[in-house]
Protein backbone atom coordinates (compact mmCIF):
# COMPACT_ATOMS: atom_id res chain seq x y z
CA UNK A 1 0.00 0.00 0.00
CA UNK A 2 1.25 3.80 -0.82
CA UNK A 3 2.22 5.48 1.90
CA UNK A 4 0.36 9.01 2.45
CA UNK A 5 2.39 12.13 2.63
CA UNK A 6 0.54 13.85 4.94
CA UNK A 7 -0.90 12.08 8.25
CA UNK A 8 -4.01 14.48 7.87
CA UNK A 9 -6.48 16.39 5.74
CA UNK A 10 -7.06 19.95 7.23
CA UNK A 11 -10.47 21.09 6.60
CA UNK A 12 -11.56 24.19 8.62
CA UNK A 13 -11.41 22.91 11.97
CA UNK A 14 -10.78 18.98 11.83
CA UNK A 15 -8.08 17.63 11.09
CA UNK A 16 -8.47 14.38 9.14
CA UNK A 17 -6.46 11.96 10.27
CA UNK A 18 -5.37 9.56 7.21
CA UNK A 19 -3.62 6.81 9.16
CA UNK A 20 -6.54 4.75 7.83
CA UNK A 21 -8.29 4.98 4.69
CA UNK A 22 -11.85 7.66 5.39
CA UNK A 23 -15.31 6.70 3.77
CA UNK A 24 -16.92 10.07 2.34
CA UNK A 25 -20.80 9.01 3.07
CA UNK A 26 -22.71 10.52 -0.18
CA UNK A 27 -25.99 12.51 0.52
CA UNK A 28 -27.36 13.90 -2.71
CA UNK A 29 -30.30 15.91 -1.94
CA UNK A 30 -31.26 15.81 -5.45
CA UNK A 31 -34.67 14.49 -7.31
CA UNK A 32 -32.63 13.20 -10.47
CA UNK A 33 -28.63 11.64 -8.94
CA UNK A 34 -27.98 8.70 -11.16
CA UNK A 35 -28.47 5.90 -7.92
CA UNK A 36 -30.41 7.59 -4.98
CA UNK A 37 -32.24 10.96 -7.03
CA UNK A 38 -35.02 11.22 -4.73
CA UNK A 39 -34.82 9.34 -1.69
CA UNK A 40 -33.33 12.07 0.38
CA UNK A 41 -34.59 15.14 -1.20
CA UNK A 42 -36.92 16.02 2.20
CA UNK A 43 -34.77 17.70 5.30
CA UNK A 44 -36.00 14.86 7.60
CA UNK A 45 -35.45 12.49 5.43
CA UNK A 46 -31.67 13.56 4.42
CA UNK A 47 -30.55 14.15 7.81
CA UNK A 48 -32.25 10.84 8.92
CA UNK A 49 -29.49 9.05 6.07
CA UNK A 50 -26.98 11.48 7.09
CA UNK A 51 -27.16 9.95 10.61
CA UNK A 52 -27.34 6.39 9.38
CA UNK A 53 -24.41 6.44 7.76
CA UNK A 54 -22.53 8.40 10.43
CA UNK A 55 -23.70 5.56 12.69
CA UNK A 56 -22.13 3.21 10.06
CA UNK A 57 -18.90 4.77 10.12
CA UNK A 58 -18.91 7.43 7.52
CA UNK A 59 -15.95 9.92 8.62
CA UNK A 60 -17.04 12.92 6.29
CA UNK A 61 -20.81 13.86 4.99
CA UNK A 62 -20.82 15.07 1.12
CA UNK A 63 -24.17 16.88 0.50
CA UNK A 64 -24.63 17.87 -3.54
CA UNK A 65 -27.86 19.29 -4.49
CA UNK A 66 -26.79 18.89 -8.52
CA UNK A 67 -26.97 15.86 -10.77
CA UNK A 68 -23.91 15.97 -12.72
CA UNK A 69 -24.72 12.77 -14.64
CA UNK A 70 -25.48 13.49 -18.38
CA UNK A 71 -28.68 14.61 -19.10
CA UNK A 72 -29.74 15.57 -15.74
CA UNK A 73 -31.66 18.89 -15.23
CA UNK A 74 -30.80 22.00 -15.32
CA UNK A 75 -30.62 23.64 -12.10
CA UNK A 76 -30.61 27.17 -11.09
CA UNK A 77 -28.22 28.51 -8.58
CA UNK A 78 -30.95 29.67 -6.16
CA UNK A 79 -32.67 25.77 -6.51
CA UNK A 80 -29.00 24.10 -5.59
CA UNK A 81 -28.49 26.55 -2.26
CA UNK A 82 -32.27 25.91 -1.32
CA UNK A 83 -31.61 21.99 -1.94
CA UNK A 84 -28.16 22.01 0.19
CA UNK A 85 -28.40 24.80 2.54
CA UNK A 86 -30.86 23.47 5.37
CA UNK A 87 -29.27 20.17 5.43
CA UNK A 88 -25.75 21.22 5.19
CA UNK A 89 -26.21 23.69 8.19
CA UNK A 90 -28.15 20.82 10.65
CA UNK A 91 -25.41 18.85 9.78
CA UNK A 92 -22.60 20.91 10.57
CA UNK A 93 -24.16 21.75 14.11
CA UNK A 94 -23.90 18.17 14.66
CA UNK A 95 -20.48 18.86 14.66
CA UNK A 96 -19.42 16.42 11.98
CA UNK A 97 -17.03 17.23 8.89
CA UNK A 98 -19.73 18.39 5.70
CA UNK A 99 -18.68 18.75 2.22
CA UNK A 100 -20.16 20.73 -0.15
CA UNK A 101 -20.55 18.80 -3.44
CA UNK A 102 -20.83 21.61 -6.07
CA UNK A 103 -19.03 22.94 -9.00
CA UNK A 104 -20.59 26.72 -8.21
CA UNK A 105 -18.87 29.27 -6.55
CA UNK A 106 -21.88 30.77 -4.98
CA UNK A 107 -22.95 27.71 -3.72
CA UNK A 108 -19.75 26.83 -2.16
CA UNK A 109 -19.42 30.35 -0.63
CA UNK A 110 -23.25 29.89 0.52
CA UNK A 111 -22.42 26.44 2.20
CA UNK A 112 -18.95 27.54 3.62
CA UNK A 113 -20.26 30.53 5.43
CA UNK A 114 -23.13 27.45 7.04
CA UNK A 115 -20.22 26.08 8.31
CA UNK A 116 -19.07 23.29 5.01
CA UNK A 117 -15.47 22.49 5.59
CA UNK A 118 -14.62 21.02 2.41
CA UNK A 119 -15.22 22.32 -0.95
CA UNK A 120 -15.66 19.15 -3.49
CA UNK A 121 -15.80 20.69 -6.79
CA UNK A 122 -16.31 18.03 -9.70
CA UNK A 123 -15.19 21.02 -12.38
CA UNK A 124 -11.55 20.91 -10.50
CA UNK A 125 -11.34 24.70 -9.23
CA UNK A 126 -11.42 25.52 -12.80
CA UNK A 127 -13.15 28.74 -11.62
CA UNK A 128 -11.08 31.49 -11.02
CA UNK A 129 -13.47 32.48 -8.31
CA UNK A 130 -13.76 29.27 -6.73
CA UNK A 131 -9.91 29.15 -6.30
CA UNK A 132 -10.32 32.60 -4.37
CA UNK A 133 -13.33 31.56 -2.15
CA UNK A 134 -10.93 28.42 -1.30
CA UNK A 135 -7.93 30.85 -0.33
CA UNK A 136 -10.16 33.42 2.08
CA UNK A 137 -11.32 30.14 3.99
CA UNK A 138 -9.68 27.63 6.19
CA UNK A 139 -11.37 24.81 4.05
CA UNK A 140 -10.49 21.40 2.86
CA UNK A 141 -10.53 20.80 -1.12
CA UNK A 142 -11.08 18.10 -3.78
CA UNK A 143 -9.58 19.02 -6.80
CA UNK A 144 -11.56 16.57 -9.58
CA UNK A 145 -10.55 15.58 -13.08
CA UNK A 146 -13.44 16.18 -15.35
CA UNK A 147 -13.42 16.34 -19.37
CA UNK A 148 -15.32 19.16 -20.44
CA UNK A 149 -18.68 19.68 -18.97
CA UNK A 150 -21.61 17.02 -17.54
CA UNK A 151 -24.00 17.25 -20.14
CA UNK A 152 -21.29 16.30 -22.94
CA UNK A 153 -18.25 14.97 -21.08
CA UNK A 154 -19.73 11.04 -22.12
CA UNK A 155 -19.66 12.09 -25.91
CA UNK A 156 -16.52 10.00 -27.14
CA UNK A 157 -14.40 11.21 -24.45
CA UNK A 158 -10.57 10.80 -26.07
CA UNK A 159 -7.00 10.51 -24.55
CA UNK A 160 -3.99 9.88 -25.53
CA UNK A 161 -2.66 9.01 -22.06
CA UNK A 162 -5.58 9.44 -19.57
CA UNK A 163 -3.39 8.74 -16.31
CA UNK A 164 -0.65 11.44 -17.51
CA UNK A 165 -3.09 14.00 -18.86
CA UNK A 166 -5.28 13.71 -15.59
CA UNK A 167 -2.48 14.25 -13.21
CA UNK A 168 -1.51 17.27 -15.48
CA UNK A 169 -4.67 19.16 -14.86
CA UNK A 170 -4.40 18.13 -10.89
CA UNK A 171 -0.87 19.36 -11.19
CA UNK A 172 -2.18 22.22 -12.49
CA UNK A 173 -5.31 23.13 -10.16
CA UNK A 174 -2.66 22.07 -7.31
CA UNK A 175 -0.45 25.13 -8.51
CA UNK A 176 -3.20 27.74 -9.13
CA UNK A 177 -4.57 26.73 -5.56
CA UNK A 178 -1.11 27.20 -3.86
CA UNK A 179 -0.65 30.29 -5.80
CA UNK A 180 -3.56 31.84 -4.59
CA UNK A 181 -2.46 30.72 -0.81
CA UNK A 182 -4.26 27.54 0.02
CA UNK A 183 -1.58 25.38 1.97
CA UNK A 184 -0.63 21.90 0.38
CA UNK A 185 -2.09 19.91 3.82
CA UNK A 186 -5.76 21.50 2.78
CA UNK A 187 -5.55 19.63 -0.78
CA UNK A 188 -7.34 15.93 -1.95
CA UNK A 189 -6.83 15.37 -5.53
CA UNK A 190 -9.12 12.79 -7.27
CA UNK A 191 -8.93 11.53 -10.96
CA UNK A 192 -12.80 11.76 -11.23
CA UNK A 193 -14.20 8.24 -12.45
CA UNK A 194 -17.07 8.35 -14.66
CA UNK A 195 -16.38 12.43 -15.70
CA UNK A 196 -15.82 12.25 -19.17
CA UNK A 197 -14.25 8.84 -19.28
CA UNK A 198 -14.65 5.59 -21.03
CA UNK A 199 -14.56 2.00 -18.69
CA UNK A 200 -11.18 1.69 -20.35
CA UNK A 201 -9.91 4.69 -19.25
CA UNK A 202 -11.68 4.63 -16.07
CA UNK A 203 -9.76 1.33 -15.73
CA UNK A 204 -6.47 2.78 -16.56
CA UNK A 205 -6.76 5.75 -13.55
CA UNK A 206 -7.79 3.01 -11.35
CA UNK A 207 -4.37 0.80 -12.50
CA UNK A 208 -2.80 4.82 -11.92
CA UNK A 209 -4.00 4.99 -8.49
CA UNK A 210 -0.24 4.68 -7.20
CA UNK A 211 0.73 7.33 -9.52
CA UNK A 212 -1.42 9.74 -8.22
CA UNK A 213 -0.93 8.94 -4.87
CA UNK A 214 2.82 9.75 -5.39
CA UNK A 215 2.12 13.29 -5.76
CA UNK A 216 1.69 13.54 -2.16
CA UNK A 217 -2.08 14.30 -1.76
CA UNK A 218 -4.68 12.42 -0.02
CA UNK A 219 -6.26 10.41 -3.25
CA UNK A 220 -10.09 10.33 -3.07
CA UNK A 221 -12.15 7.65 -5.45
CA UNK A 222 -15.42 7.99 -6.02
CA UNK A 223 -16.41 5.23 -8.16
CA UNK A 224 -19.52 4.16 -6.00
CA UNK A 225 -22.50 2.05 -8.24
CA UNK A 226 -20.98 3.92 -10.97
CA UNK A 227 -21.78 3.28 -14.77
CA UNK A 228 -18.33 1.39 -15.71
CA UNK A 229 -19.30 -1.25 -12.47
CA UNK A 230 -22.54 -1.66 -14.75
CA UNK A 231 -20.16 -2.01 -17.85
CA UNK A 232 -18.41 -3.84 -16.28
CA UNK A 233 -20.44 -6.66 -14.99
CA UNK A 234 -23.67 -6.28 -17.03
CA UNK A 235 -25.76 -4.93 -14.80
CA UNK A 236 -27.95 -1.63 -15.49
CA UNK A 237 -29.30 -1.43 -12.22
CA UNK A 238 -27.45 1.18 -10.12
CA UNK A 239 -28.79 -0.52 -6.66
CA UNK A 240 -27.38 -3.64 -8.01
CA UNK A 241 -23.60 -2.03 -8.22
CA UNK A 242 -22.61 -2.93 -4.47
CA UNK A 243 -20.10 -5.83 -4.95
CA UNK A 244 -18.60 -4.04 -7.97
CA UNK A 245 -18.29 -0.77 -5.39
CA UNK A 246 -16.87 -2.87 -3.11
CA UNK A 247 -14.06 -4.12 -5.49
CA UNK A 248 -13.44 -0.90 -6.33
CA UNK A 249 -12.77 0.47 -2.49
CA UNK A 250 -10.33 -2.76 -1.98
CA UNK A 251 -8.46 -1.67 -4.95
CA UNK A 252 -8.29 1.51 -4.13
CA UNK A 253 -7.26 1.61 -1.28
CA UNK A 254 -4.49 -1.00 -1.33
CA UNK A 255 -3.34 1.31 -3.79
CA UNK A 256 -2.71 4.13 -2.18
CA UNK A 257 -6.44 5.73 -2.02
CA UNK A 258 -6.77 7.50 1.34
CA UNK A 259 -10.41 8.63 0.62
CA UNK A 260 -13.37 6.60 -0.80
CA UNK A 261 -16.84 8.23 -1.61
CA UNK A 262 -19.34 6.02 -1.19
CA UNK A 263 -23.41 5.15 -0.80
CA UNK A 264 -23.18 2.27 0.77
CA UNK A 265 -21.23 3.56 3.44
CA UNK A 266 -21.41 0.51 6.22
CA UNK A 267 -20.20 -2.16 3.77
CA UNK A 268 -17.46 0.18 2.35
CA UNK A 269 -16.07 1.16 5.73
CA UNK A 270 -15.94 -2.77 6.59
CA UNK A 271 -14.00 -3.37 3.33
CA UNK A 272 -11.70 -0.56 3.31
CA UNK A 273 -10.63 -1.24 7.16
CA UNK A 274 -10.05 -4.90 6.61
CA UNK A 275 -8.18 -4.16 3.82
CA UNK A 276 -5.92 -1.52 5.58
CA UNK A 277 -5.63 -3.92 8.21
CA UNK A 278 -4.31 -6.54 5.67
CA UNK A 279 -1.89 -3.90 4.65
CA UNK A 280 -0.48 -2.39 7.37
CA UNK A 281 2.21 -4.83 8.39
N1 LIG B 1 -18.95 11.63 -8.32
C1 LIG B 1 -20.18 12.20 -8.32
C2 LIG B 1 -20.40 13.39 -7.65
N2 LIG B 1 -19.41 14.01 -6.96
N3 LIG B 1 -17.17 14.07 -6.24
C3 LIG B 1 -15.95 13.54 -6.24
N4 LIG B 1 -14.95 14.16 -5.58
N5 LIG B 1 -15.65 12.38 -6.90
C4 LIG B 1 -16.61 11.70 -7.60
O1 LIG B 1 -16.29 10.65 -8.21
C5 LIG B 1 -17.93 12.24 -7.64
C6 LIG B 1 -18.18 13.46 -6.94
C7 LIG B 1 -21.29 11.56 -9.08
O2 LIG B 1 -21.94 10.59 -8.32
P1 LIG B 1 -23.31 10.83 -7.55
O3 LIG B 1 -23.21 12.00 -6.63
O4 LIG B 1 -23.67 9.56 -6.88
O5 LIG B 1 -24.36 11.09 -8.70
P2 LIG B 1 -25.05 12.39 -9.31
O6 LIG B 1 -24.01 13.26 -9.94
O7 LIG B 1 -26.03 11.83 -10.35
O8 LIG B 1 -25.75 13.11 -8.20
Amino acid sequence: MAEAAFHTWRAGPFDLALGRPLVMGILNVTPDSFSDGGAHDRIDLAIEHARRMLDEGADIIDVGGESTRPGAAEVSLEQEIERVLPVLSQLTTMGVPVSVDTRHVEVAEACVEAGACIINDVSGFRDEAMVKLAARHDVGVVIMHMLGEPGTMQADPVYTDVVAEVGEFLDSSVMSLTAAGVSRQRICIDPGIGFGKTLEHNLQLLRGIDEFATRGFPVLIGASRKRMIGEALGIDDPGDRLEGSLAVAAWSVTHGARIIRAHDVRETVRVVRMTARIASN
